[in-house]
């Protein structure tokens, strides 16, 4: 078994009186990828809609959802949250079949970030 490496002191001398690197041993901690949401601009769905599905599904205020909807009715699409693998699969899934049940060809996907 290899020996860890020797913890030294703050004049980074060890017990043996040698100099030598300080190192820390840091547990490695996994963060899971994040995955974007984008919504798309289209001609058809109504601003309404879209505000709609912004309070209804990302749980934002009237004027935060007026205001993204806005974005991606000028810039084409926008970012609509970030989110675990699992969360933006299901809000992708919730706004393309609310759009579909409403007849509307409003469009998200997701990105991993
Ligand atoms: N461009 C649409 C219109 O003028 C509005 C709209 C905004 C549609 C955002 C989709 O993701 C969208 N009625």
């Amino acid at each position: 078994m290899p020996r860890p490496p020797a913890r030294l002191g703050p004049d980074r001398t060890d017990r043996e009186g040698q100099t030598g690197t300080l190192t820390k041993t840091r547990p490695k901690t996994q963060r899971p990828p994040l995955y974007k949401v984008i919504m798309l601009n289209d001609d058809y769905t109504p601003m309404e809609f879209v505000v709609h599905v912004l309070e209804r599904f990302f749980g934002m205020s009237h004027a935060q959802a007026f205001d993204l909807m806005l974005t991606v009715h000028k810039k084409g699409l926008a970012v609509v949250g970030v989110f675990s693998f699992e969360v933006a699969e299901t809000k992708v899934a919730q706004v393309m079949d609310f759009a579909r049940r409403h007849q509307h060809p409003l469009q998200c996907t997701m990105e991993k970030e």
